[in-house]
């Protein structure tokens, strides 16, 4: 059989690619100038491009190949899918089997009494519709001035309207309008770039405390939800100080601010326990999923809804919903995703083997002359690119500059691993094994050493000053 994405020299499927195919988060002509790498295949952690290199992929794909590249599986489950009923909808009083057993699937794995699931084919789609049940909840419960959403700055929650707006991207909402409405943001715990001489117990707690002066100069009566991802991922990996969440957990309480914990990258395994909200210890009103659901082999992702916020919604009707809420064939992948992930013990790999041996040889990267903190928290990790580590101080060059640079290097050794700013970020696929660790550590110490090599021919180990 030909392969579509084999059947060109690579220089005329980058002709093609910058000819008619415009990129997400991408200066298009910048890329059609250079030719976009043109990845082929993939298996196990294992990416393969038209030239045939072999990639590790530290970030499995976009934080979501949970499970890993190749799992013949789910490509039958997808196919005898399609064979059995490629598509029908959850409108109008209808239903089918893969989105009843997700749905109950989810159901029996999130925490608490998080047993609903509204269906939608991505997180952006997800997060619209959170931002529209936590509005509608309170309105059926008479309190439709309760409208108010707070979220925070240097957050993803996707990039469309609605989603763009709950995130706190400054350049996503210069884009089109953003933010709507009745969206507020707050700071985020992220210690090392802002929290000065405090330490990071005292900063944490100060963080925490926004919300609750948000709330009060907002009003109590004008607050729906407080939206946050457990650990902010495409932000940059900030893991938030151990007195941060109790704190927010507390306030959301007090005030009747529902919790919307935003689980896109974090759940499903990546923290080392099923969702980042066991991880952080809080208790959302309704999560946030897609990735990992489905380890991308599929588009699909869901609000997953407690019985109260439920069970007010299902009083009426909720008008909203997706031509593809429960896809049949997504939900059926879906499915079969977790079957394996439970069989296999993925979690506990994360929990017991992979995280831990991670762990220990990314903190080894703190000796690394240009490696400020190094943070993990399950397979999640990400690094703080420095020109001094004990100031913490950032790079005279623009914010970026030195991580781009480094990314190039990571690529040029086979290795995917993105920057965020001058952060460094990893999130493997959740299968990986210790020696693909090694690996990964190898390539990533290599790359950094040319950027440094690279920094300072250039006479660019400058702090900012
Ligand atoms: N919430 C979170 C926490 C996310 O990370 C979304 C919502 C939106 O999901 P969809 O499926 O609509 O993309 C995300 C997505 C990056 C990157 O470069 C991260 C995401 C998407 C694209 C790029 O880190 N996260």
């Amino acid at each position: 059989m030909t392969q579509i994405s084999n059947h060109l020299p690579t220089s005329e499927l980058q002709a093609l690619d910058a000819a008619h195919h415009m990129h997400p988060f991408t200066a298009n002509a910048e890329l059609a100038a250079k030719g976009a790498r043109v990845i082929t295949r993939a298996s196990g952690v294992t990416l393969t491009d038209s030239d045939g290199h072999e990639i590790l992929d530290g970030m499995a794909g976009l934080w979501c190949v949970n499970i890993g590249y190749g799992r013949e599986e789910l490509a039958d489950v997808a196919a005898r899918q399609m064979r059995e009923l490629p598509y029908y909808n959850t409108f109008f009083q209808t239903t089918h089997v893969p989105a009843i057993a997700l749905a109950a699937k989810i159901a029996e794995l999130a925490p608490g009494d998080l047993n609903h699931v509204f269906f939608a084919g991505s997180g952006s789609e997800a997060n619209d519709t959170n931002l529209r049940m936590v509005r509608h909840y309170w309105s059926m419960k008479g309190k439709p001035e309760k409208s108010v959403i707070i979220s925070r700055w240097n957050a993803y929650h996707g990039s469309s309207v609605g989603s763009g707006s709950l995130g706190g991207m400054k350049g996503i909402h210069a884009q089109g309008g953003m933010p709507i409405p009745d969206i507020h943001h707050i700071d985020q715990p992220d210690w090392w770039a802002e929290g000065g001489d405090m330490t990071p117990e005292k900063f944490g707690l100060q963080r925490a405390q926004e919300l609750e002066k948000a709330i009060l100069a907002l009003g109590e009566d004008r607050v729906a939800a407080f939206i946050a991802e457990p650990v902010q991922g495409a932000g940059g990996v900030i893991v938030a100080p151990d007195t941060y969440w109790p704190e927010i957990q507390r306030i959301c309480d007090k005030y009747d601010i529902l919790l919307i914990a935003d689980e896109v990258i974090c759940g499903f395994g990546r923290t080392g326990n099923w969702f980042g909200s066991q991880t952080m210890n809080i208790r959302p009103d309704i999560m946030t999923i897609a990735k990992g659901l489905s380890s991308g082999y599929a588009p699909i992702g869901g609000s997953v809804v407690s019985d109260e916020v439920a069970g007010v919604i299902a009083e009426g009707e909720f008008a909203h919903g997706y031509t593809y809420s429960g896809h049949p064939v997504a939900a059926a992948v879906a499915l079969e995703n977790l079957r394996i992930m439970e069989e296999e013990n993925v979690v506990g790999h994360v929990r017991d083997t992979a995280a831990p041996y991670l762990a220990e040889k990314w903190s080894e990267l703190t000796d690394h002359p240009m490696v400020g903190e190094a943070r993990l928290v399950g397979l999640m990790g990400s690094i703080a690119l420095t020109p001094h580590k004990q100031s913490r101080a950032k790079f005279a060059s623009e914010a970026g500059t030195v991580g781009l640079m480094c990314r190039e290097r990571c690529f040029a050794n086979n290795l995917v691993m993105r920057h965020v700013g001058d952060r460094m970020v990893i999130a493997p696929p959740l299968v990986i094994r210790p020696e693909e660790i090694d690996t990964l550590i190898a390539r990533a110490r290599i790359a950094l050493d040319e950027t440094y090599a690279q920094l300072k021919d250039q006479d660019m180990l400058k702090a900012m000053s």
